[in-house]
């Protein structure tokens, strides 16, 4: 049978149906075929894209790849650019270093330099400074020396002046301040002394002088250089011119001779002049009741003998100036000097004072070498009118606690000379005395003269008128 023997309808409906579904195959093939080409275009477009992009990523790649090598090899060169950077800025800093350090060196130098420019200026300044200091020190020195020579001339002047009034000894010979000097003018203190009648003599030594002058002081340094001791005596109350000690005579005996402490009282205006002879001139009693202190009154015993003689030794402090009152006690005493009633001394204290060299006992040999001296002596003499003979210089124990050879020479010294006028006062008293006596006598031999002549004239007269 052919295919188309089966001719009915449900065969050919199948048939159909077979071709329908066979041209719906076919045709879902050319869709499907169409669509896979469609695709196949759509790929391949794609790939063509693809490619395409591939190629500008490729390209892109390429280029990249050509910018990355012109990078890497920017950056090469780069980085060799720094490489070199890196070792000249190295350089640079090696360089910097180096010229840091010279700099520093130079600076260091400079700094040194500097320093030793400063030096130098300080040297040159220094020397410049000591080069004036030693020309003012030459000019200090030269106007020094000029000044010390002025002042060495002016003194030497002032010395001559001063030593052409020369008190003391004309030479002062140093080796007499010894032991045995004390010992010589000790031994003739406590020799007997006769005057020229052959009676002893018994000097009167009356302290006078304001308060405070040094009297008790220097009593204390006769006493100590009669009794030779070696510590300075207290007997007389020193510097107390309130207590009872001070307001009477304190008389003592060394040998034949009195050494009286009298009060310090002789400045006051009470103290009337009459007294003051009366005591001046040995016509008191040192015992006396002395009835009122104040006005120093004194009884005088009026038959008292004026055998012994005495000397008044005023004390005074030296460069004192002399008041009124002291003044008038002092012409008084003077005064009786003269009427040859009294012999008189005048002791200065307080050497020490006035020169200092003489706080030092071990000077006192230079005692007549010193215008301070000499000056002091001068001026007192001239204010009291006292002449510088009858003037003695003495430094009292004030601190010492022993005594001292020239010291107590000074003291000795003193005592020696106010025991000299003390002698000569007994002499001028014998000599006025005998001076007396001879007027006296002188008019007895013209009385007798006178009664024998009228007797004879009487006998004639008898004679005359018995011839008759
Ligand atoms: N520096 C010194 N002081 C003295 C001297 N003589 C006495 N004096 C002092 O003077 C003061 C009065 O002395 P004083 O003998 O009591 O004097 P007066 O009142 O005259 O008896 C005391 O303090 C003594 O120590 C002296 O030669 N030198
Ligand atoms: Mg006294």
């Amino acid at each position: 049978m052919s295919w188309f023997g089966y001719a009915d309808a449900a065969d050919l409906a199948r048939a159909q149906e077979v071709a329908r579904n066979e041209a719906r195959r076919v045709k879902e093939e050319k869709e499907r075929a169409e669509e896979a080409r469609k695709e196949a275009n759509e790929s391949n477009i794609r790939a063509k894209d693809a490619e395409e992009r591939a190629q500008k990523e490729n390209q892109r790649a390429n280029e990249e790849r050509e910018r990355a090598e012109q990078e890497k090899m920017a950056a090469g060169k780069a980085k060799e650019e720094a490489t070199e950077s890196a070792r000249r800025a190295e350089q640079a800093a090696e360089q910097a270093h180096i010229e840091k350090q010279k700099a520093l060196e130079a600076q260091g130098l400079a700094k040194e330099e500097r320093v030793r420019a400063e030096e130098a200026r300080a040297r040159a300044e220094n020397e410049a400074r000591k080069s004036v200091e030693t020309r003012q020190k030459k000019e200090t020195a030269e106007q020094e020396n000029k000044r010390l020579l002025d002042e060495k001339d002016e003194k030497q002047k002032r010395d001559e002046t001063l030593m052409q009034f020369a008190w003391g000894p004309k030479k002062t010979k140093r080796g007499r301040w010894t032991a045995q000097e004390v010992q010589r003018l000790r031994d003739m203190f406590y020799e007997h002394m006769h005057d020229k009648e052959g009676r002893l003599i018994h000097g009167k030594i009356l302290i006078f002088g304001p308060s405070g002058a040094g009297k008790s002081s220097f009593c204390n340094g006769l006493r100590a250089a009669l009794k030779d001791s070696a510590q300075p005596t207290t007997y007389y109350a020193v510097g107390s011119h309130d207590n009872s000690l001070t307001r009477t005579f304190q008389p003592s005996q060394y040998g034949d001779h009195w050494i009286i402490d009298m009060p310090g009282i002789f400045e006051s205006s009470d103290f009337k002049t009459e007294s003051i002879e009366a005591i001046a001139s040995g016509r008191v009693r040192f015992d006396a009741q002395i009835g009122n202190w104040k006005t120093l009154e004194v009884k005088i015993n009026q038959q008292q003998a004026r055998r012994d003689v005495s000397c008044v030794v005023l004390v005074l402090h030296h460069g004192i100036t002399l008041g009124d009152e002291l003044k008038r006690q002092l012409n008084a005493i003077i005064r009786l000097g003269g009427e040859g009633v009294l012999s008189y001394h005048l002791v200065l204290t307080h050497l020490d004072e006035c020169d200092p060299q003489f706080k030092d006992p071990e000077n006192i040999p230079n005692l007549y070498n010193s215008p301070l001296v000499q000056e002091a002596v001068k001026m007192m003499s001239e204010q009291t009118g006292i002449p510088p003979y009858a003037i003695s210089y003495v430094k009292n124990y004030v601190t010492e606690n022993t005594t001292h050879t020239n010291t107590k020479l000074l003291h000795l010294e003193a005592l020696d000379r106010i025991l000299t006028s003390t002698a000569e006062q007994v002499e001028k008293m014998i000599d006025l005395k005998l001076q007396k006596n001879m007027y006296e006598d002188a008019r007895v031999s013209w009385t007798t003269a006178v009664f024998i002549s009228a007797a004879v004239m009487c006998v004639c007269a008898v004679v005359y008128m018995c011839t008759q």
